[in-house]
């Protein structure tokens, strides 16, 4: 057998490091005779360079393969195989295939450090130890073993389409297979000797999260029992674990989910209780399924009910061929197709059957079943510097894949097709799908649709992975089927009302009666320009030329829109009001060529470059970030941080300005409408590598039904991204009092800034401009209402900013609900308070932003003091 690693592709010094660390006993063939062949290891082709998209985000040194489907956006990594692709390598999969799942950055170790790699086991321990990899290779016998692991949310896309749930959308292909080279955890744990009261092993990993590091624990009497496998490993398929896989050390848990087995292992701590380490409680959870993504996130006592967490994987299977669009001819209809796939289970238990039905679940056959893992049982024999000897231990710790012969006549008379496996204990697959917050677990019976196309047949999978559209779900809800009703959402009985309820929305018209003008891409790229530009709204054009004065999101908005298409934003920012005034401004129908040209990407003098721009927002193209924070500020904000493209990029956003956020629309009907609103990130505007939005969540209660892009950016999960686009706004401050009101330049000697709830927001940002520029002289007098103490936003922020500046700032509180003691104002923001503490006077300029109805009303009070309306500015 080769040396794995001079596979590998290592400087030569490294080499020599490498070989240092196991000692390679000689290989034994010795039981081999009557040995099966052995699966083949996939060949592997390491990629070598790190691609152009990861190249601007924390992982521009780690490798990756282009054929892996991203799941969340570019960063942080996190990927399935195309699942033909996955199936197609066989038994184990090559490092390069194997699917990822990263909460954030890959920790960068040096492959000199790695001998050198220290990790710990401490806690409920009679003898603590520390030890570097070399010491764990040299000191600890090895093994390989093949292991499959899979992540808690594979499949998760279809719980998605039922209902959005807090995760991103697993195809099936959160599944792989590798030959695992390291330690037995259960010697490990002999040699520190656990104390009685011992009971669980926590496990941290070095990556750097938002809520502090990865970590996660396992039940201590497991990791001592060898029948439950679980080891240290350094090694994948006889090669140095990749980074993406925990290089240089991690920890490999078989037959529970994947979260268990920690990469980048640094710590490991015996305990009496389990790990207190956020992703532990607050991921790899299957709450009851009448926990909703609010009320999930009102309850911490649900996260942390250790009976929600998942250990053992459940029975699972899924179809790989036919593959999803795959096409039979039925020229063939003679002769028989080979249905193919994989299943799995937890905890050790066998598989121990595969059944398929052609018609609808009411009758079913045995599918063959191939346990690769097996053919390991009968060796014994180092691979890869490691003992392989399974033939004392029951468990089945890997997949198998399972095929049955059905003729192509039967696949035509047929609707569909389905699987489902059982366990050693008899647990089945149910049919109905488990919903749950985090949509994890899902293993349902996998089922196939199945069309016929003249002379062919083509098949549907349930979803297909990330965004992709496509299957059969998607396409049964968005014609209204109910998924959830026990049938995959095909009719039954009278569901007529059902249909009739998605249907009704009342939709304002926007075009101009009888106007019939087709507009080719030459006319409307014409009016690409910021003196007479034309905008798109679902394949409508409309002239903004006549409102851009007047236009309540500046000129800046408009001009931004000149020549592409603007629906989402448009629909998704504007009320019913602006909406019925858009026929005044209708100018004609786009032709279905300028249609298809203009959708399909911008004009390409403002395409996007693979560079690392310096800043990150384009007024004229969505980019998107993933969300890496979320902090809750009060019982009903948060502020939620993106992180940007590069560790060095700022925002672009000018004082003053906003962003517009899209997020898709999760309770619309085919999930794919997009919310669109427009926030004042509080993160200041020189922030590098970060963006932190507050938001105000306006969710649902008894009463009443919250706001749709609050639950959309509540239910925003962990590494999901949102979309941006900016800055908007007619109102921009420059420093030194200089503001820029519709392209229009003003000095002003004092601001008046009102605010109520969150309209702070705004004001906060060229407050902290003027603030902390001590050359400014500008005074700003800040008069914030809100309900109760609690309600006020940003406070310490704020006196930070007043201290030692109170000869040009003061902060003025007012409280409708003011508790007991209170020292500030109370009651409401009205006329009287205006004029009691900002004098009106030529050189100042009153910045407002708060709920319309206090807009209203101190326009108006403002009014009847003599102010000017070029004095006043609304956010
Ligand atoms: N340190 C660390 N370990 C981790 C994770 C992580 O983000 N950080 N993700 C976990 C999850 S949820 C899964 S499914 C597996 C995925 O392992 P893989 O990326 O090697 O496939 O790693 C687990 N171990
Ligand atoms: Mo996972």
């Amino acid at each position: 057998m080769e040396d794995p690693i001079t596979q590998d592709g290592h400087s030569k010094a490294v080499l020599e490091k490498h070989q240092e660390l196991p000692p390679t006993p000689p290989i034994s063939d010795s039981c081999d005779e009557d040995a099966e062949e052995l699966p083949v290891v996939p060949a592997s082709s390491r990629p070598t360079v790190t691609l152009d998209v990861d190249k601007k985000t924390p992982d521009s040194h780690v490798p990756r393969d282009p054929r892996l489907i991203r799941l969340t956006g570019v960063h942080p990594f996190n990927v399935e195989a195309p699942l033909s692709a996955l199936f197609n390598e066989g038994f184990l999969t090559s490092p390069e295939l194997f699917y990822v799942r990263n909460h954030g950055a890959v920790p960068e170790v040096l492959d000199e450090d790695i001998p050198e790699w220290e990790f710990s086991i401490e806690g409920l321990v009679k003898h603590p130890i520390k030890l570097t990899l070399r010491q764990l290779c040299e000191q600890y016998e090895q093994i390989t073993c093949p292991v499959t692991l899979v992540c808690a949310g594979n499949r998760r896309k279809e719980q998605n389409q039922v209902r959005k749930t807090k995760g991103f959308s697993w195809g099936a292909a959160g599944v792989s297979t590798a030959l695992f080279t390291g330690v037995a955890f259960s010697e490990l744990l002999k040699k520190a000797r656990p104390l009685r009261k011992a009971r669980y092993v926590c496990m941290e990993g070095a990556d750097k999260l938002p809520n502090g590091c990865y970590g996660t624990s396992v039940k201590l009497n497991w990791a001592m029992d060898p029948n439950r496998g679980m080891m240290l490993a350094h090694k994948m398929n006889g090669s140095m674990l990749t980074p993406d896989h925990g290089k240089p050390l991690r920890a490999v848990i078989p037959g529970q989910i994947g979260g268990r087995s920690v990469k980048w292992l640094t710590k490991i701590t015996v305990t009496a209780a389990p790990s207190d380490n956020w992703y532990h409680i607050y991921d790899n959870r299957v709450l009851p399924t009448m926990v909703d993504p609010e009320q999930s996130a009102n309850d911490p006592g649900t996260w942390a009910d250790e009976r929600y967490a998942i250990y053992d994987l459940s029975v699972n299977s899924a179809t790989v061929y036919p593959a999803h669009e795959e096409q039979i001819s039925l020229s063939k209809a003679d002769q028989s197709y080979t249905v193919r796939g994989y299943a799995y289970s937890g905890g050790g238990r066998r598989v121990t059957r595969v059944e398929l039905s052609v018609d609808k679940g009411r009758t079913w056959r045995l599918a063959n079943i191939d346990y690769p893992e097996d053919r390991y049982r009968d060796t014994e024999r180092y691979l890869y510097g490691g003992r392989l000897d399974m033939s004392w231990r029951e468990s089945c710790f890997c997949w198998c894949q399972w095929s049955m012969e059905v003729s192509i006549a039967e696949l035509a008379s047929a609707n569909d097709l389905i699987v489902r496996a059982m366990d050693e204990s008899m647990c089945v697959q149910p049919k109905d799908m488990y919903w749950s917050v985090l949509g994890m677990m899902n293993n349902p019976w996998f089922r196939i649709t199945i069309h016929k196309q003249g002379n062919h047949l083509s098949f549907e999978h349930p979803t297909q992975p990330a965004l992709q559209p496509g299957g059969w779900m998607e396409r049964v809800k968005k014609a209204g089927g109910n998924l959830t009703n026990g049938q995959w959402g095909e009719r039954i009985g009278n569901e007529d009302e059902d249909l009739q309820e998605s249907a009704a929305v009342p939709e304002v018209v926007m075009t101009k009666e009888g106007l019939k003008n087709e507009i080719s891409i030459d006319e409307l790229r014409k009016h690409d320009n910021e003196t007479d530009p034309w905008f798109v709204v679902n394949g409508e054009v409309y002239s903004g030329t006549s409102f851009m004065k007047d236009h309540p999101g500046g000129a800046q908005s408009i001009i931004s829109a000149a020549g592409v298409d603007s629906s989402d934003e448009f629909m998704g920012i504007h009320s019913e009001t602006a909406k019925a005034m858009m026929p005044s401004y209708h100018v004609g129908t786009l032709s279905s060529s300028a249609m298809t040209t203009i959708t399909n990407g911008p004009p390409s003098n403002t395409s996007p470059t693979d560079e690392p721009r310096p800043t990150f927002l384009n007024p004229r193209q969505w980019c998107s970030a993933p969300l890496t924070g979320k902090r809750a500020v009060s019982s009903d904000t948060v502020i939620l941080t993106f992180q940007l493209q590069h560790s060095a990029q700022t925002l672009g956003l000018p004082v003053g300005q906003h962003l517009m956020i899209r997020l898709k629309d999760p309770s619309s009907p085919s999930g794919r409408d997009a919310l669109v609103r427009s926030y004042t990130p509080i993160s200041s505007t020189t922030k590098q590598g970060h963006l932190d939005v507050l938001v105000k969540l306006y969710l649902d209660t008894a009463a009443t039904s919250g706001g749709k892009m609050s639950k959309a950016l509540h239910s925003l999960a962990m590494g999901a991204t949102a979309d941006f686009k900016g800055p908007i706004g007619k109102f921009e401050y420059q420093g030194q009092g200089r503001c820029v009101v519709s392209g229009r330049e003003r000095h002003v000697k004092q601001f008046a800034m009102i605010a109520a709830g969150s309209g702070i927001t705004p004001i906060f940002q060229v407050f902290r401009a003027v603030m902390q520029d001590r050359g400014d002289r500008t005074r700003c007098t800040v008069l914030n209402g809100n309900r109760m103490v609690e309600d006020i936003l940003c406070r310490e922020d704020l006196e930070a900013l007043l201290e030692g500046n109170e000869d040009r700032g003061e902060v003025i509180h007012t409280l409708t609900k003011a508790p007991y003691g209170w020292k500030g104002l109370v009651g409401r923001i009205n006329g009287e308070l205006m004029e009691k503490h900002c004098k009106r006077d030529r050189d100042t300029m009153v910045l407002i932003c708060g709920p319309e109805a206090l807009e209203k009303s101190v326009h108006k009070a403002l009014k009847e003091q003599g102010w000017d309306d070029e004095q006043i500015l609304f956010f």
